[in-house]
């Protein structure tokens, strides 16, 4: 059993276990055969970008970056429950929110490397940059939701972070905020169980995270993270919500880190195997290739392809971003003020 208690599934919304069995047919989200194969096909993309990513990194090809492997489902789940017009504030975890939302994958591995060029976001992708500092872009969000609501544009703002931020006053700051406001918000608190080492248990004295919006006087629902029907069906509820003027919803995705906090760290310090092992028979890949070869949409030859096609893609990406330019290291000075100070402008010539 793992060390952190796993809610009794009545607690937790639910529609798939991890076996792809649908526990209540009503339940299920209205989606075509074809939006779970897409659903699918980008998490198993985000995890090839994972795998990728990682061996870059250890040919010294990417600075740190932090893998988000085991939380494919609350990421793809949400971010597909989301309308073009609809606003993403991204952490540092959140690659396969952002990849779906739009975000260029050669920019994402140009940022990894350390070049901020890749943070230019697309102008017709509605994302915020991705949040390196816990939870800063919690009251971002919810102050833009509130603009939103104020220039009366039927948007929903969504923003994504971990168990940790929630002991931190952006946190309560943004959530409190949007409750008195009624900001057109969803706030995802992806938890993973673990604040690099920090066990949840030690995060919060609250028996789930999804209560405390109870404090803020609105609602907060615990879902089952690695079932991505139950993380899409809660998303879209609370974003129709949230658009059609209802106020925010605070929504726990109950996940694991499968794999480390970041390229510098070491889980094996600190988690035991037998947790892991039990997290893995829960992964949310598998859970939903299980749904679909069960209802006949899927096929070993479909898997082969889409094996192939994500790796060529991720490739692709890899190239594109390597092929760009380095940035001038003066680059680093240039932009902070519209004029340099004379302390920038020392050390701008201290590195010439
Ligand atoms: C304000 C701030 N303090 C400390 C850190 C160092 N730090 C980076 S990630 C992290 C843990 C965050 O855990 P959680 O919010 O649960 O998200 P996860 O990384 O597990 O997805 C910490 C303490 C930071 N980035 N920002």
């Amino acid at each position: 059993m793992p060390r952190t208690k796993v809610p009794a599934k009545s607690d937790m919304f639910q529609i798939l276990d991890p076996e792809g069995n649908v526990l209540d047919k009503k339940l299920m989200p209205k989606l075509t055969d074809d939006d779970i194969r897409k659903m699918y096909g980008y998490m198993v993309l985000a995890r090839k970008w994972d795998e990728i990513a990682w061996n870059l990194q250890r040919e010294g090809r990417l600075l740190t970056f932090a893998p988000l492997t085991g939380q494919e489902a609350s990421q793809v789940g949400s971010a597909y429950a989301m309308e073009k017009d609809d606003w993403l504030f991204p952490m540092y975890r959140s690659n396969a929110a952002m990849i779906l939302r739009g975000m260029p994958m050669d920019l994402l591995f140009q940022y990894w490397s350390g070049d901020e060029r890749g943070l230019k976001i697309p102008d017709d992708v509605n994302m915020f940059t991705i949040a390196i500092p816990v939870g800063t872009q919690i009251p971002h969000a919810a102050g833009f939701a509130w603009g939103m609501k104020i220039q009366k544009k039927k948007v929903g703002v969504v923003v994504y972070f971990g168990d940790a931020a929630t002991s931190k006053g952006d946190f309560h700051e943004g959530l409190n905020f949007a409750g008195v406001f009624k900001a057109p918000l969803v706030a995802i608190c992806e938890n993973n169980q673990y604040a690099i080492s920090v066990p949840r248990s030690r995060q919060t004295a609250s028996e789930t995270i999804a209560q405390k919006a109870a404090a803020y006087g609105f609602e907060g629902v615990q879902v089952d993270g690695n079932d991505v029907f139950a993380v899409y069906k809660v998303t879209k509820d609370a974003l129709d919500k949230a658009r059609n003027g209802n106020g925010p919803t605070l929504i726990e995705c109950f996940t694991y880190r499968l794999g480390a906090h970041t390229t510098s760290d070491d889980p094996t310090k600190y988690r035991p195997v037998e947790e892991v092992e039990y997290w893995k028979k829960r992964d949310p890949i598998d859970r939903l290739r299980k749904f679909m070869v069960k209802k006949g949409i899927w096929s070993d030859s479909d898997e082969q392809k889409l094996l192939a096609n994500v790796e060529v893609r991720v490739n692709d990406a890899v190239k594109k971003a390597e092929a760009v330019e380095a940035p001038k290291p003066e680059d680093m000075f240039n932009y902070v003020y519209e004029k340099a100070t004379e302390q920038l402008r020392q050390q701008m010539s201290e590195l010439k």
